[in-house]
């Protein structure tokens, strides 16, 4: 990396400009895979995704607002491209690791709106049974691994889940996810050291969207260039536009590649950008609103949408269409889990240790 771009990524927070990886470092050609053609279906599948993604969270602000959910919620908007272009190279038996902004990253993985509302909702019919709320969607069955309130702390938990999938010889990929913030705190330190020293089958992918709560990450790092640092371990890293969900589809698919060839974990800086507040509780004060509208003219849905307007691949009524299936399918899942009971008092002590549910019930 030179002196000249280094400064530039300290001073300036805009968007990358073109639709194509912004790669700084690449410490294998090996990894290297054709670029992907993708067909108007499979564009179409990942708009959809990420409007699922879009409506599901402007739907949790109109009910925190009314106090149907509570407790602290971090939005995804702005970001959808990246949970739905990594989901998109993983399969079925790769595990997820996420962290407390994971509306996005568990609906891309397949769970449904209904089992993430009723968790919203703190219902029974949630994926975490009602025990979560919106900082711990957990669904094992889909090997979705949390949910993690900590910031960096799922990082050890994808490292002993690609551990312990390579000692049971299984081929699958783990695939942690995690933010800038998370550079700050010893457990990425040990886990990207230790990943790459064993060459475990893991995914870093860090969403820099360039703030940990109200701190900008060239207020807390003395080197803003994340994926160089990432590749000082030894590892294959390189940053990507994290606002165009096929350049991050390609990159994951890519990385996943190289991951599974057996040459250890591959880092992945997907540069992006939170369109709200950190938290419903954050007054947004520490931004700048034309880098917010910056961002905001590169909108990873309207970024594909133009695009497949552009190729004649889709016309308003096909948007329409979608998302009128996307609004009745939220509908459903606000109407469930209005519905569903909350978990009952005697059930406090479920799950609390292995033997304590035999012992209450
Ligand atoms: C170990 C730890 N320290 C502090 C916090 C408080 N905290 C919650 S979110 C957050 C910012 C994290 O930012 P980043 O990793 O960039 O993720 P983003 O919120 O931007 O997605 C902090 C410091 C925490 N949850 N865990
Ligand atoms: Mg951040």
């Amino acid at each position: 990396m030179s002196a000249a771009r280094a400064t530039r990524t300290r001073k300036d927070p805009a968007p990358p400009k073109s639709g194509k990886e912004t790669t700084t470092t690449r410490r294998s050609a090996s990894t290297e895979a054709p670029a992907r053609q993708p067909d108007t279906g499979h564009r179409t599948d990942l708009l959809e995704s990420m409007l699922r993604i879009r409506h599901f969270e402007e739907r949790c602000v109109e009910l925190y607002s009314a106090a149907k959910i509570r407790g602290f919620v971090h939005l995804y908007i702005g970001e959808e491209a990246v949970a739905v272009g990594v989901n998109e190279a993983l399969t079925p038996e790769d595990a997820v690791v996420s962290t407390y902004r994971e509306h996005g990253h568990a609906l891309a993985r397949g769970i449904t709106a209904d089992a993430v509302m009723a968790e919203m909702y703190g219902r029974t019919t949630g994926c975490s049974g009602g025990r979560g709320g919106s900082m711990h969607l957990f669904d094992a069955s889909r090997r979705f691994y949390g949910g993690n309130a900590i910031v960096a702390g799922g990082l050890p938990l994808a490292a002993g889940l690609a551990l312990a999938d390579r000692m049971r010889e299984r081929t699958n990929v783990t695939c942690c996810f995690f933010g800038d913030g998370a550079f700050a705190e010893g457990e990425f330190h040990e886990t990207a050291n230790l990943a790459a020293l064993w060459k475990l089958p893991v995914l870093l992918v860090c969403e820099n969207n360039r703030y940990a709560m109200g701190t900008a990450l060239e207020r807390h790092e003395a080197q803003t260039d994340l994926a160089m640092r990432a590749a000082s371990y030894g590892m294959v890293a390189w940053a990507v536009d994290g606002m165009d969900v096929e350049v991050v589809e390609q990159a994951a698919r890519r990385a996943v590649e190289g991951i599974r060839a057996g040459t250890g974990p591959h880092f992945l800086e997907l540069r992006t950008y939170r369109f709200r507040a950190h938290s419903m509780y954050d007054p947004d004060r520490y931004r700048d609103r034309t880098e917010i509208e910056r961002w905001k003219s590169r909108d990873p849905i309207s970024l594909l949408t133009d695009r497949m307007r552009d190729n004649g691949e889709l016309g308003d009524k096909d948007v329409a269409t979608i998302e009128q299936r996307i609004t009745a399918e939220i509908d459903r899942a606000v109407e469930a889990a209005e519905q569903a009971p909350e978990e009952p008092v005697e059930h406090l002590l479920h799950h609390v240790t292995s033997s304590s549910a035999e012992a209450v019930s």
